[in-house]
């Protein structure tokens, strides 16, 4: 059985293989398919997204392929950056520069209002089948400096008050254990037990 991760970005990658340990799937990357054609993240929502990216990496290769669509969505901003947690601070952002804006972002808002939920939508595509989606929250507070090494994008900035620690001072698999992607993928490995 063999599954295309249809993502570039590695703290993903890292966190998906990390949960798919143990079955018995063979994992791709799109690095071992450098014609894949880049997809355009066009949808104002996370499905939307994640069934692109999914769909169009599928048809291509003809193989089933896993994509994560996931953002932060912050409640004294309304619910940004969401869709566009990527590219928050410009296009190619780095993730100190996407984290440096949304310090800069909520220095007015007070310690009680820095509410933050993550969210992970997941698409399995597979050539001549519904795409099939799942989605995972996880709440928590946004810091006012980064604290942490572990994970990637806004990990520094996210803090969990039931555990005091921040997204980024959690191992791989404590991070599974409670994130939003984490929730994601225990409810995709359920889905493939049906088979891929
Ligand atoms: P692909 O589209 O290739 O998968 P991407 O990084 O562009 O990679 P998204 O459009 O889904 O993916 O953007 C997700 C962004 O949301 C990601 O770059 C982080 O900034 C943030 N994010 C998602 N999950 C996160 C997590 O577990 N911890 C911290 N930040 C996260």
């Amino acid at each position: 059985r063999q599954l295309v991760l249809a993502t570039r970005n590695n703290g993903k990658i890292e966190e998906m293989k990390h949960m798919l340990q143990g079955f018995d799937i063979e994992v791709l990357g799109l690095d071992q398919f450098p014609e894949c054609p880049e997809v355009v993240e066009d949808g104002q929502t996370f499905i939307e997204n994640a069934k692109k990216k999914a769909e169009t990496i599928s048809e291509y290769l003809q193989l089933p392929a896993l994509a994560d669509d996931s953002g932060l969505k912050v409640e004294a901003l309304n619910g940004q950056p969401g869709v566009y947690s990527a590219r928050y601070a410009s296009l190619h952002a780095s993730d100190e520069e996407n984290n440096q804006k949304l310090i800069n972002a909520l220095h007015d808002v007070p310690d009680g209002e820095r509410f933050a939920s993550f969210h992970c939508v997941l698409a399995l595509a597979i050539p001549g089948e519904e795409t099939w989606t799942c989605e995972g929250t996880c709440g928590g507070q946004i810091l006012r400096s980064p604290t942490g090494s572990n994970g990637f994008g806004y990990d520094p900035l996210f803090f969990l008050p039931e555990l005091r620690k921040t997204m980024a001072q959690l191992t791989k698999e404590e991070k599974n254990q409670i994130s939003h992607r984490g929730q994601a993928m225990r409810q995709f490995l359920t889905r493939i037990e049906k088979g891929l």
